[in-house]
């Protein structure tokens, strides 16, 4: 019995090792967030990080890599270039491969409390240019993502004609994609679904909002400006 057993132990490893060997390397990849988990606490705790990263951005990633039977071209397509023509594939990789290019912003233009710097002297004239102040900016934004019914996004991009414009979409739309009504590079962006805030917010995604200002990076947001405006 203990032979069998160490016999069987010993194929499901060789087993295993043919499979991880033989298997075909997934196209796209769930990155690690570029902090701990409890890095954003108090404003977004722990618990919510590992379960939005880990499990819902996860199956975003997953779902999409199960689409690549049904459109070839997928795979090794850039996702910007993929939300510019997310018109001519399914619902599936509008909802997957949207919310798998939302969320990998998503981590980056956020930023422990006190380290994500604020933001540069061109973004605010830009800002001062297109809003008038930042907090008008801030108040706008805020509308957009208070009034947002159900799930979705809020986002400040760099329009065509390089102006700053505040928009929101709905589910895992984003501005790039080729369907949506307001097109632009997003340079901020807030995830609205419950998921994002609800274990420490419940129902209130106003406090959410108000908190969430303390952990933008302006640094990262900064960066995005200048490429979309160059
Ligand atoms: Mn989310």
């Amino acid at each position: 019995m203990i032979f069998r057993s160490a016999f069987l132990a010993a194929l499901v490893s060789v087993m295993v090792t043919v499979w991880a060997t033989t298997a075909p390397a997934q196209p796209f990849t769930l990155e690690p967030l570029p902090y701990s988990s409890d890095a954003l606490e108090p404003v977004i705790d722990q618990q919510t990080m590992e379960i939005h990263h880990g499990r819902h951005h996860r199956a975003y990633v997953n779902n999409l890599n199960a689409q690549i039977d049904n459109f070839p071209e997928l795979k090794g397509m850039p996702l910007e270039v993929m939300m510019a023509r997310i018109s001519r594939f399914n619902e599936a990789v509008r909802n997957n491969g949207g919310g798998h290019f939302n969320h990998d912003l998503f981590w980056r233009l956020m930023a422990p409390l006190g380290t994500g710097g604020e933001p540069s002297p061109a973004l605010r004239k830009a800002i001062q240019r297109d809003f008038g102040s930042l907090d008008a900016v801030k108040e706008q934004f805020g509308r957009a993502a208070a009034t947002r019914f159900g799930s979705g996004w809020a986002w400040v991009i760099v329009t065509a004609e390089k102006k700053l414009a505040v928009t929101s979409t709905p589910n895992q739309d984003n501005p790039l994609m080729d369907i949506v009504e307001e097109r632009g590079t997003p340079i901020l962006a807030l995830d609205v679904w419950e998921h994002a805030y609800y274990l420490s917010y419940q129902n209130r995604r106003g406090a959410y909002l108000k908190h969430w200002w303390s952990v933008v990076n302006w640094n990262e947001v900064n960066r995005l400006f200048d490429a979309a405006v160059k």
